[in-house]
């Protein structure tokens, strides 16, 4: 489509910038190259509903496909997170927008006129949609109908067994209204994010800087967003990059599932005085058709009990995922949150591509920087991925395999000769004897 904004190019140069640093190979190479309005569609049952409008770009160096009557065209996730009290979530999802037409035009450099127009983009070519387009209901398709790691979409989209859409907010970004209200949410701060996904940059290994974000605030009542003067679109960055820029506190690891996707895990202790300690884990799936199904840390058998909390993405309006909290439970020296095996229920709430849980222990031993695993809920090649992350200190078990011997006594003592990080036992920042003498006794004892 045209854009109908042209003032917004100039506001845009500085994420074309970015733009052009994200490019990443050969072949089609599709990003959403800016973020430049919101839609705001009206409230119902205790839900607002948005959309975004994006400009894409092909960065690559072959055209894209923009094929409306095949599945040869790329979808677009839409999303919306909060920062609140040192806690990052998803806040709300939508149902992906189909492409139905392209005009290339100069926005991410000299475009060059694709050999199908309307059909393709073309190379440095953008394209716009508004955030009404983005919302039209002719055009939302299911997001558990898009494999996100092959860029393959079921097509024509097939609504068998879904609901007519509870105007204004099925099957749009729904954000439940006491998540937005400004006089509920004192310093909140708000990311809405794009995500396109297509199966030609896909075989071309240019997936992964598909999504982009850009920060908004929320007005009173009826709680529109607004873009913000000098936060522009983040081009080829999630939502959940942005928590380590604003709290440098935060650990964010990242890991590639082999022969898959990308899941992300971000990780904050809070202090919150009277000797306890509160862990926020931040669980993110970018491209993974395999899904997170599973969150394991170490935790000291020889503190109390740890309280938890979890807050999954929200599927509605039909969609076939169960919303299920997942179980929370101590296996061997190990917290794990986990949902449903894929064998007993093939929708069980797991972390699908595009969305975010958050889960939260509060427990008395101060950080450590130690490996989390994360389990997958589809099989394949490898059963789990391993992130490093902010845990509870105090567990003897240094490799995670659930008990505590001499093989963990042997890790201690190599990390503790070479001054590593996870020989920082008694954590200050110091690897000394108090160490060593706190990693003897926490052994003695079956921590
Ligand atoms: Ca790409
Ligand atoms: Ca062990
Ligand atoms: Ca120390």
């Amino acid at each position: 489509m045209a854009p109908r904004l042209l003032n917004l190019r100039t506001a845009a140069a500085a994420s074309l910038c970015a733009a052009a640093s994200t490019r990443a190979g050969p072949g089609p190479d599709v990003v959403i190259a800016d973020i430049f309005e919101t839609t705001r569609w009206g409230t119902r049952d205790g839900f607002t509903a948005y959309t975004l409008g994006n400009y894409s770009c092909n960065l690559g160096t072959s055209p894209a496909n923009w094929y409306r009557d095949t599945p040869n065209h790329p979808v677009f996730g839409q999303a919306i997170y909060r920062l609140k009290d040192g806690r990052f979530e998803q806040v709300g999802q939508g149902f992906v927008k189909h492409a139905f037409a392209v005009s290339s035009f100069n926005y991410c450099g000299t475009c060059q006129f694709p050999p199908n127009p309307n059909q393709q983009l073309g190379v440095n070519c953008a394209d716009a949609y508004t955030a009404s387009l983005n919302g039209d209901y002719v055009r939302l398709g299911p997001k558990s109908q898009v494999n996100p790691f092959s860029g393959s979409i079921t097509f024509p989209i097939n609504l068998t067994g879904y609901p007519t859409p509870d105007a204004p907010i099925g099957r749009r970004i729904q954000v439940a209204n006491i998540d937005l209200d400004p006089a509920l949410n004192p310093g909140a701060r708000y990311f809405v994010e794009m995500h396109i996904i297509a199966a030609d940059d896909a075989a071309a290994g240019n997936a992964l800087n598909n999504a982009s974000f850009r920060e908004v605030s929320v007005g009173n009542a009826p709680f529109s967003l607004s873009l913000i003067p000098g936060r522009p679109t983040r081009v080829g960055l999630s939502a959940i990059d942005a928590w380590p820029e604003i709290d440098p506190s935060v650990v964010l690891s990242s890991a590639d599932i082999p022969g898959e996707g990308r899941l992300k895990l971000a990780s904050k202790a809070t202090d919150l005085g009277n000797g306890l300690w509160r862990y926020t884990y931040a669980l993110y799936n970018l491209n993974s058709q395999r899904a997170a199904a599973s969150l394991s840390i170490p935790i000291s058998l020889c503190a109390p009990t740890p309280t938890t909390e979890q807050r999954l993405p929200r599927w509605h309006s039909g969609e076939p995922y169960a919303n299920t909290p997942w179980s929370a439970s101590i296996i061997g020296s190990r917290f794990v949150w986990q949902t449903e095996d894929a064998s007993a229920n093939p929708n069980a709430s797991a972390v699908r591509w595009g969305t975010l849980a958050r889960f939260e222990l509060v427990t008395s031993t101060p950080p450590v920087r130690r490996t989390t695993t994360i389990g997958f809920f589809e099989p394949g090649e490898t059963e789990d991925a391993h992130f490093e992350a902010l845990v509870p200190s105090g567990s003897a078990d240094m490799d995670g395999d659930g008990f505590s011997d001499f093989f963990d006594f042997d890790a201690f003592v190599a990390a503790f000769e070479v001054g590593a990080p996870e020989a920082d036992f008694a954590p200050d920042g110091f690897i000394d004897f108090f160490d060593f003498d706190a990693y003897v006794t926490a052994f003695e004892q079956g921590c």
